[in-house]
This record gives structure tokens, sequence and C-alpha cells, in this order.
């Protein structure tokens, strides 16, 4: 059985190598990895420097932190924190990086949500960051769960899509910290639950498509083609599930997996990482990509310790 810790644990570290894995290949299609680097399975260096992570990490730690702290989800602290950790060389959105540049200087986190695009932001910054959440929220009501969610994120993301995809990403990885026999996930029961979690058309329509895919078996990028892999919270979440409905079976490959998806790789592979993990915990992080994680401030072992905090936390 894997331990309750362990669990927390995995989920932050699988966040952070799955960004480190896609992050060099961020837009890149599914072809042009393969043509390039075969499998990606081992960290390649990049202008950040060689395992080094970016937004998607920072901005997770940032909200686990935010819950240390308050012991609960507190959107003007989730805010603050944000901005605290913000780094301009960390890949950052284009709208996010303005967010959080105006938070910085003292901006209304209840208005900033909307301030780059009048719906609000519908790309996957909201779902990239959001495992602390569904750690520590696991055994919380659907809607209690969708306020913490929408709380974390009102910052950047109020569109209903970006909320929706974060709360599908919060679901499913506070679902795995609940199968006790990683030999048991069904990933048949995962997705109707999932399915009646949604609460947009477009997510109750990608989750059906991955149940038809499930089932029919159809190629790695076929599915990819009918569900998108792009920056869209819509299209990078359902990425993630189908890296993890396919290969939980064998964790590291199934982040190898989800960034050869092409597309939005360092997220998509953030977001397998952080479901994988807190199914799987830390045990199967092989030694080539736990040593070359970054490990100044808020690297590896600051990761590990933070988790570790996470998990004494009951909401
Ligand atoms: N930004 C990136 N990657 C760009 C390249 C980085 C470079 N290679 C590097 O390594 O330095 N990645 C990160 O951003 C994504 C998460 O984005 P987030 O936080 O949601 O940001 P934002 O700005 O809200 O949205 C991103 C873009 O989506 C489009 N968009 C969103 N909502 C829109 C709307 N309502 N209408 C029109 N467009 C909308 C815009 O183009 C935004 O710029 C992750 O991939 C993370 O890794
Ligand atoms: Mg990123
Ligand atoms: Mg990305």
């Amino acid at each position: 059985m894997i331990d309750h810790k362990d669990r927390f644990i995995g989920s932050l570290l699988g966040t952070c190598i799955g960004d480190i894995l896609g992050a060099p290949v961020e837009g890149y299609s599914g072809d042009e990895i393969s043509a390039s680097f075969g499998q990606v399975d081992r960290f390649i260096p990049s202008s950040r420097g060689y395992g080094c992570y970016t937004d998607d990490t920072q901005m997770t730690i940032a909200l686990a932190l935010s819950i240390i702290r308050c012991g609960e989800v507190d959107p003007e602290d989730c805010a603050r924190s944000y901005a605290q950790l913000y780094e301009s060389g960390r890949g950052y959105g284009w709208g996010a990086s303005l967010i959080l540049k105006s938070l910085k200087k003292g901006a209304d986190y209840r208005q900033t949500g909307r301030s780059q695009f009048r719906q609000g932001s519908f790309a996957n910054g909201g779902a990239m960051r959001i495992a602390p959440v569904g750690l520590v929220y696991r055994d919380k009501e659907d809607n209690d769960l969708r306020r913490a969610v929408y709380n974390a994120i009102m910052c950047t993301h109020v569109h209903p899509e970006g909320i929706d995809g974060a709360v599908l990403q919060a679901s499913a990885v506070g679902l795995m910290t609940k199968i006790e026999d990683k030999h048991r996930f069904d990933p048949e029961v995962f997705l109707k639950v999932l399915f009646n979690v949604a609460q947009t058309e477009v997510f109750k329509t990608r989750i059906k498509a991955l149940e038809e895919i499930l089932d029919l078996s159809i190629p790695d990028r076929d599915a990819i083609s009918i569900l998108g892999n792009g920056v869209k919270a819509s299209q990078s979440v359902p990425c993630a599930l189908l890296a993890t409905i396919r290969y939980y079976k064998r964790p590291e490959d199934a982040i190898i997996k989800a960034v050869g998806f092409g597309g939005d790789t360092d997220t998509i592979g953030a977001m397998t990482g952080a479901q994988i993990g807190a199914l799987h915990g830390s045990g199967w992080i092989p030694a080539h990509w736990f040593d070359n994680i970054e490990n100044n401030k808020y690297g590896r072992d600051d990761i590990i310790n933070i988790a570790g905090r996470l998990s004494d936390i009951t909401v």
C-alpha cells in the first residue's frame, strides 16, 4: 500500500518531472518530437538550464505554500503567493504574466481574472497548478472542491472552461489518492466520475470521447487529433487523462507518453505526473530524473518538504 504522505510527494514531484521533461519541446507536434528526440525519456538542456522547471511547477509550489500557511485555500493569499514566487524566465503565459506583475503592484485579486480577456482565460494555467487542492480536498463533496479550486485560481482564471479544466484535474488527482491498490484502478469508473463532475459541454464531450477511445483502442496520435493538445484547458486536460488511463500501470512511461503527445507538452506532462504520482507515490521515480531536478530554493528537496507539510493538513 502507498503511504498517504508519499502520494503527496509523488504528485508534486510528478508535476515537476513532467514539466521539466516537456518544457524543451513545448509547442512541438508529436511527429516533430519523434523526429528530433525519439522519446523524451531524459531531461533535455534548455535555455533555462538543465533540470529546471517552468511556471507549471512554480505556481504549484506557490499554491501549496499558501494552503500550508492558511490551512485552507484563501484566494487573497493564493494570489499573493503566486505573485511572490513569479519569475519572468519561467515561461509564463502572456496574460498570466501581466496579471502576476499587476498583483505584485497591488491590483485587486478579485478583478484581475478578467483584466486580459473579458471572459477570462480558457487556458490551462489553473489546471496545471491545481494538484495541491486535489490532494488536500480529496474527501470533500464536489461543490466544496469546486469552490476551493475557484478560490485558488480566480486571480488568473475565471473562464468556465479554465475553471472546469482545473476542477477535473483536481478531481482526478484526488480520486487517485483513494485507489488503495494501484492494480485495481479502473479507467472506466474514473471517467464516469469525472463526467459527472464536468459542468461544461466541451468537457462532457471530451470525456465521452475518452470513453470511446478507451473502448476502441485507437492509436495515440489519432486520439490526440480528436482531443487536441493545445494550451486550452479543454484540450490539454483530456490529453493528460488519456496518458493516465492508457499508461497508469507504468508511471515512468505515462509521463514520457504524455510529453510525446506534443502540443503543450510541459503542461500535459505535469498534469499527468500529478495524477500518476498521487496513485503510485514516489518510489517509481528513476534516479536519472530524481537526481537531476533543480535543487536550489524551492527545488527538489524543498518540494518534498512542502509535500510532506501539505499532507498533514485536514480541511
Ligand atoms: N506560455 C507558455 N508557453 C509559451 C512558450 C514559453 C517558452 N517556450 C519558454 O519556455 O519560455 N506556457 C505556459 O502557459 C500555459 C498556461 O497559460 P496560462 O497560465 O493559462 O496563461 P494565459 O495567459 O491565461 O493563457 C495562455 C494563452 O492562451 C490564450 N488565451 C487564453 N484565454 C484566452 C481567451 N479568452 N481569448 C483568447 N486567447 C486566450 C492566449 O494566447 C494566452 O496567451 C502553459 O502551457 C504553461 O506551460
Ligand atoms: Mg510551463
Ligand atoms: Mg505549457
